[in-house]
C-alpha cells in the first residue's frame, strides 16, 4: 500500500514498552511491534479454537454456531474441553488479543508523542467485556453466568439474563447507561452535522470558521460548548455509557441477588417510602 506523504516522517524508532527494537517495524500501513505479534498470536489461537469447537458442534449454520461456557456444576474450575473448556481458552485468547491491541495503541501513541486517550477509551470497552466474562461470574461463583460465543445465542443470553435478574428495564444503572448511549448519539449527530455544515460547503464557496460554528449554537440555544469542548463531552458521554453498562450487569446478581423472583422494580420501593408523600 502506498505511503501517505507525511507518513514517513512519523516512522520513528523507539517508544516500545518491551523488547526494544525487536519487531519495531511496519508491514504495509500497519505498525507491528511486540504487541502486534501477540495480537496475531492470540487471534490465531482464539479463532482456531472457535473453528475447531464449531467443527465438533451440530451445525455450520453461522447463526446457530455457539461455544458455551461450562455448566453450573463446574463452578469456577476448569471444565473438559467440549463442556466449556473451549469457551474458557477462547476467553483467555480474547482477553490476550484485546489487551495486546490496547498496548500496541500505547506504543503507537508513544512514537507519535500524543496522549494516551485512545487506548484509555478502548480500555473501557475491555473493562465491560472483562466484567461480563470474568468479574461477574467470579462474584457469582460459576462460569455458567458468562455469555456464550454465538451470534444468536449471545442475544438469548441477554434476553434470559435481562428477565432472570429482575427485568433490566427497571435497573437504575441500566437506565443511566441507556441515557448516556442516547446522549452520545445525540452529541455525535450535532457534531457531525455542524462540522459538515461549515467545512464542506458547496462548490465555489469558502470553508467557514469555528466562529461560524459557535455562532450557530449561540443563535440557536444561547450557548456553545466550543470546538475542544464538544470532543471532551463526546468522550465523557461514551465512556460513561459503557462504564454504567458494566455497573448495571455487575450488580445484577452479585448485589441484587434474589433468584426467587427478584425484581428490579422492587428496588424502587425506597421511593415510595420517602417521607414527603
Ligand atoms: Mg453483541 C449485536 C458482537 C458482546 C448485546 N454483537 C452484535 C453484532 C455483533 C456483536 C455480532 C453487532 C455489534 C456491533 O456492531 O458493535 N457482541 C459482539 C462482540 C462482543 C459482544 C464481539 C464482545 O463482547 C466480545 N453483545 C455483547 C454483550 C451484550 C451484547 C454480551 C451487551 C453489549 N449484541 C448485543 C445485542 C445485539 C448485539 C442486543 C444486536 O442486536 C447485534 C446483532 O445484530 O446481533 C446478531 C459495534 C461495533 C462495530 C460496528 C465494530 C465492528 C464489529 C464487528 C461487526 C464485530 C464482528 C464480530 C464477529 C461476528 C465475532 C467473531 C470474531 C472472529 C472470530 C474474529
Ligand atoms: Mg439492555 C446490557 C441497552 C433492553 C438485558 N443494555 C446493555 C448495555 C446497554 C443496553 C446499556 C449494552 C452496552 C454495553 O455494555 O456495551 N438494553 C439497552 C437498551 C434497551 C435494552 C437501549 C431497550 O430496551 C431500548 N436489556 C434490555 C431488556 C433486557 C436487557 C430489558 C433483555 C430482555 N441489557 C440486558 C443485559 C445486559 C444489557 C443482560 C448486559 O449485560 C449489557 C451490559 O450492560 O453489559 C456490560 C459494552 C461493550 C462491550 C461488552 C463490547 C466489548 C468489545 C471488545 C472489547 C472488543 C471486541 C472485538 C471483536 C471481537 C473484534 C472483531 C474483529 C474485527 C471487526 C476485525
Ligand atoms: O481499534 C479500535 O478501533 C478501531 C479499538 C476498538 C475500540 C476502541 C479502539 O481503539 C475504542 C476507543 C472503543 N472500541 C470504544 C468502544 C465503546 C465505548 C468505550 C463501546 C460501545 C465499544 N467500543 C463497543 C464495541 C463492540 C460492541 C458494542 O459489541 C464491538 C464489537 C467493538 N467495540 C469492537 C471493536 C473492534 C473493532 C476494535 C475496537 N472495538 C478492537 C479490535 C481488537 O481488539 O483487535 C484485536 C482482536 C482481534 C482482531 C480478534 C480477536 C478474536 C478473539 C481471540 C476470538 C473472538 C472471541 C469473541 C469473544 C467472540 C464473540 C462472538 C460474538 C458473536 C459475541
Ligand atoms: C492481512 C493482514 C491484516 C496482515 C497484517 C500484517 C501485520 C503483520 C500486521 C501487524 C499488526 C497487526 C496486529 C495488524 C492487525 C490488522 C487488523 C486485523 C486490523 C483489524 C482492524 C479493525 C479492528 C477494523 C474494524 C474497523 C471498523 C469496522 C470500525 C467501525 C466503524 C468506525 C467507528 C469507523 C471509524 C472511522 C475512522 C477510521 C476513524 C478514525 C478517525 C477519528 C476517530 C478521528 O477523530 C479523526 O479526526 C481527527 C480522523 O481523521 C483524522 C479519523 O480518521
Amino acid at each position: 500500500m502506498a505511503m501517505l506523504s507525511f507518513e514517513r516522517k512519523y516512522r520513528v524508532r523507539g517508544g516500545t514498552l518491551i523488547g526494544g527494537d525487536l519487531f519495531d517495524f511496519w508491514v504495509g500501513p500497519f505498525y507491528v511491534g511486540f504487541f502486534g505479534v501477540t495480537t496475531i498470536f492470540f487471534t490465531f489461537v482464539g479463532v482456531s479454537l472457535i473453528l475447531y469447537a464449531a467443527s465438533l458442534g451440530p451445525t455450520w449454520n453461522i447463526w446457530q454456531i455457539s461455544i458455551n461456557p461450562p455448566d453450573a456444576q463446574y463452578g469456577l474450575s476448569f471444565a473438559p474441553l467440549a463442556e466449556g473448556g473451549f469457551w474458557q481458552l477462547i476467553t483467555v485468547c480474547a482477553l490476550g488479543a484485546f489487551v495486546s491491541w490496547a498496548l500496541r495503541e500505547v506504543e503507537i501513541c508513544r512514537k507519535l508523542a500524543i496522549g494516551y486517550h485512545v487506548p484509555v477509551a478502548f480500555s473501557f470497552a475491555i473493562l465491560a467485556y472483562f466484567t461480563l466474562e470474568v468479574i461477574r461470574p467470579v462474584l457469582m461463583g460459576s462460569w455458567s453466568y458468562a455469555f456464550p460465543y454465538g451470534i444468536i445465542t449471545h442475544l438469548d443470553w441477554v434476553s434470559n439474563t435481562g428477565y432472570q435478574f429482575g427485568n433490566f428495564h427497571y435497573n437504575p444503572a441500566h437506565m443511566i447507561a441507556i441515557t448516556f448511549f442516547f446522549t452520545t448519539c445525540f452529541a455525535l449527530a450535532l457534531h457531525g452535522s455542524l462540522i459538515l455544515s461549515s467545512t464542506n460547503p458547496g462548490r465555489g464557496e469558502v470553508v467557514k470558521t469555528p466562529e461560524h460554528e459557535n455562532t450557530m449554537f449561540r443563535d440557536l440555544i444561547g450557548y456553545s460548548i466550543g470546538t475542544l469542548g464538544i470532543h471532551r463531552i463526546g468522550l465523557f458521554l461514551a465512556l460513561s455509557a459503557v462504564f454504567f453498562s458494566a455497573v448495571c450487569i455487575v450488580i445484577s446478581g452479585p448485589a441484587w441477588l434474589r433468584p426467587e423472583g427478584a425484581l428490579w422494580s422492587d428496588w424502587w420501593e425506597w421511593w415510595r417510602s420517602v417521607p414527603i408523600w
